[in-house]
């Protein structure tokens, strides 16, 4: 597929290389070293290669010669291949992008980014799992990452937030304990990417601010359907500054345009076993379709007045504000649309910097921010190996750098010339032909640090202002339709149940017990507790009366389209084509994809004596990697399958996650078997002919039958 201006626009930062004798890859993104123009091999050194697959021997049978410097450079490089993973995040999955204006905000930022309206500026977005390391599975129960770095004009903008718009804890100190107990426990090294054990929750017990993170990470927001599904929050309180110096608070809102949508957690359970990559293969196959996905930056912008007089602390991350106290303004759109050329190059070696901001955008005195701009260039000197970071291209700026720095591991570029130091008395502008004097700081265009007033005694305390730990945590709960408040006892049950320490499970429920008396109650009722456990001491009672926020559930903000999902449809032998044809094309005209499953992977003949060819093999295509499904066989295919087990299954998973089900009447006998032909309801919709298809298509729009009863217990 052809690839965006984009990437493209990515200078070289080989300068001179002549064209001519040097190929470079598409777009320069990765492949900064010349190859060779034609395909002989050569070493990293640039001397054609002989032979590189026997190493040089003394004799065919002798022992190895240590002079062969081809195989000893190709086994060197070999051994060096690893970086250290990212010590949180390290699962990601990273494409490029371009973020269009289209309001401009000179009343709040000067930004150039924030006032040029059509102006795309290059984009890069990464998104990640936290607690899992790097092999992974994409659907552990995870908050998941969404960090873009803006190429602006004048300079990159990293805004590395998650998906969900509050934090575990309130100062970066306890940053450590928190990955610690998260984390595989350091003595047996389990378990991998997933937060149902004690150490987790013996952590999160003895820390009361976490309550209202735990109430979205027990939610299903935690187990998104795709990264193309989820909204993304800048999470701090950052600050806006104009033209005249005068700043405000802001919050930042990624929405996505094809809406909200997650999976159940049996059905996560299960799409890790399929497809551990669901997640980038999803964001690979919807790009590489041409299915760019989209979201709009919102902005929620607030003054010191209001700070004042909300209830919570604005520097506070575990409190969010509520958009219907002050409202997302949507002033442009994220359109993600070209994969990497290299995963390593670009989005293993891409560094995030939360204190890469730009003039116009500030940094607040929020204690969990001020910490991140500390770490995270703390963590890329660990992870790329110097301080040159930024001279890899996918961390290069896409503007002019002049600066003094210099030297250092790796260093692409130095300042040229004599001079490298400041001030200093050479004479001329970098561009004249008189010894340049290099570089000189600008106040009237550089970046101004907001003047906020901030002095006090140096103390090592946490502000009176933080100390509600629960309200919003109640807030976000009752926010929740009954589906969801469901889902969320059920997580906390089931995490709960994997806690061996009965001391940590009550403590837990004492916890809950601020939040919602029902809530408390099904959760002790299903980890077993004989009586309900007192409720832990709170620092500040909370504020039972919150006005319910419907911004925060997910399927009061689900889409009303099938666009962007995926149909699987089950073929076998005698199959009506037409049918098969007509829903293709009705989920394509949806702007939905749609893959064949069948018994085989060559396909079955269908009714019209064609062999349909299949993309999965049933039990490699369960219905789990399905937003909605079709069955559509000969009755004699049917009745075969009906007591095959993959096809069982297929059947009973798509029924138990509330999926949308269509079927063809010689396909009951299969629904027999599955046993799911006296439960039918209005989630099975019968394909009576090909005109059947886009009626069916349009009812997959709810997404889910969450009438269905048996997943309301799920
Ligand atoms: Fe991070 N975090 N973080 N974090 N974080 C990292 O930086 C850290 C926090 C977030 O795709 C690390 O490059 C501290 C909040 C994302 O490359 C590290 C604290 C939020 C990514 C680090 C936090 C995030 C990271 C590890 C407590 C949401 C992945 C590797 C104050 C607003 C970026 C790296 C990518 C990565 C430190 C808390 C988001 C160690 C100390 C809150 C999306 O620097």
């Amino acid at each position: 597929m052809a690839k965006t201006p984009t990437k493209s626009s990515q200078p070289s930062r080989s300068g001179d290389a002549d064209p001519e004798l040097f190929e470079l890859s598409e777009g320069g993104a990765n492949h900064q070293q010349p190859r060779g123009t034609d395909d002989v091999m050569t070493t990293a050194q640039g001397a054609p290669v002989g032979d590189d697959q026997n190493w040089a021997t003394a004799g065919p049978r002798g022992p190895q010669l240590l002079e062969d410097h081809i195989a000893r450079e190709k086994i060197f490089h070999f051994d060096h291949e690893r970086i250290p993973e990212r010590v949180v995040h390290a699962r990601g999955y990273g494409i490029h992008g371009h973020f269009e204006l289209k309001r401009a905000i000179p009343e709040y930022s000067h930004a150039a980014i924030f006032n040029e309206v059509g102006e795309k500026t290059p984009t890069f977005t990464r998104f990640s799992t936290v607690a899992g390391s790097k092999g992974s599975p994409d659907v552990a129960r995870d908050v998941r990452g969404f960090a873009t770095k803006f190429y602006t004009k004048e300079g990159n903008w990293d805004l590395v937030g998650n998906n969900i718009p509050v934090f575990f804890i309130q100062d970066a100190i306890k940053f450590p304990d928190l990955i610690h107990a998260a984390k595989p426990a350091p003595d047996r090294a389990f378990p991998q990417a997933q937060t149902a054990h004690d150490n987790f929750w013996d952590f999160i017990s003895l820390t009361p601010e976490s309550m209202h993170m735990v109430m979205w990470i027990m939610s299903d927001r935690t187990i998104p359907r795709s990264f193309r599904f989820m909204e993304g929050f800048g999470v701090h309180t950052f600050r806006l500054v104009n033209a005249e110096g005068a700043a405000h608070f802001v919050k930042f809102h990624w929405k996505p345009r094809l809406g909200l949508q997650s999976v159940l957690w049996n059905e996560a359970v299960k799409i890790n076993g399929a497809d551990p990559d669901f997640h980038r293969r999803d964001m690979w196959d919807s790009i590489e379709a041409g299915d760019f996905p989209q979201w709009d930056l919102g902005i929620q912008v607030f003054d010191e007045d209001f700070a004042d007089g909300f209830d919570f602390d604005v520097l506070d991350a575990t409190k969010i504000v509520p958009e219907e106290d002050v409202p997302v303004d949507i002033i442009g759109t994220l359109t993600l649309d070209a994969n990497v050329d290299n995963f390593f190059a670009e989005t293993e070696q891409v560094a995030f910097c939360t204190q890469n901001i730009v003039p116009g955008i500030d940094f607040t005195e929020d204690p969990l921010l001020q910490g991140r701009n500390f770490s995270y260039l703390d963590t890329q000197l660990k992870r790329l190996g110097g301080p040159n970071f930024t001279h890899i291209p996918i961390n290069a700026p896409r503007c002019p750098v002049r600066h003094f720095q210099q030297d250092g591991h790796m260093a692409m570029t130095n300042p040229k010339g004599r001079a490298n130091y400041e001030p200093n008395s050479w004479n001329g502008p970098i561009d004249d032909n008189r010894e340049p004097r290099g570089p000189r700081a600008d106040r009237s265009r550089g970046f101004a640090t907001y003047g906020d007033v901030a002095t006090g005694p140096k103390v090592r305390v946490r502000s009176e202002t933080f100390a509600d730990h629960y309200s919003q945590a109640r807030q976000f709960y009752v926010s929740q339709t009954p589906v969801e408040q469901t889902h969320m006892g059920n997580a906390l049950t089931f995490e709960l149940s994997k806690v061996e320490r009965m001391d940590i499970r009550k403590r837990m429920i004492g916890h809950l017990r601020h939040i919602d008396e029902g809530l408390a109650k099904d959760v002790a009722d299903g980890i077993g507790l004989d009586e309900m456990p007192p409720k832990v001491p709170a620092a500040r009672d909370p504020i039972t009366d919150l006005p319910e926020s419907p911004a925060l559930s997910i399927i009061k903000n689900g889409p009303d389209s099938f666009k962007g999902r995926k149909l699987g449809i089950y073929i076998a032998e005698g199959g009506d084509a037409d049918i098969v044809d007509a829903l293709k094309k009705a989920a394509e005209n949806a702007g939905a994809m749609a893959e064949i499953v069948a018994p085989h992977i060559a396909g079955a003949a269908l009714s019209d004596g064609e062999k349909m060819p299949a993309q999965q093999k049933i039990d490699g295509g369960p219905s789990v990697l399905y937003d909605a499904v079709a069955i559509v066989m000969g009755k004699d295919a049917a009745a075969n399958y009906a007591d095959d087990k993959p096809s069982i299954d297929f059947v009973n998973d798509a029924f138990a996650h509330a999926k949308f089900i269509a079927y063809v009447p010689e396909a009951v006998p299969l629904l027999e078997g599955a046993g799911v032909k006296a439960k039918m309801d209005d989630g099975f919709v019968e394909l009576s002919g090909a005109d059947s298809a886009d009626g069916f298509i349009e009812t997959c729009g709810k997404l889910r039958y969450w009438d269905r009863a048996k997943v309301k217990q799920d």
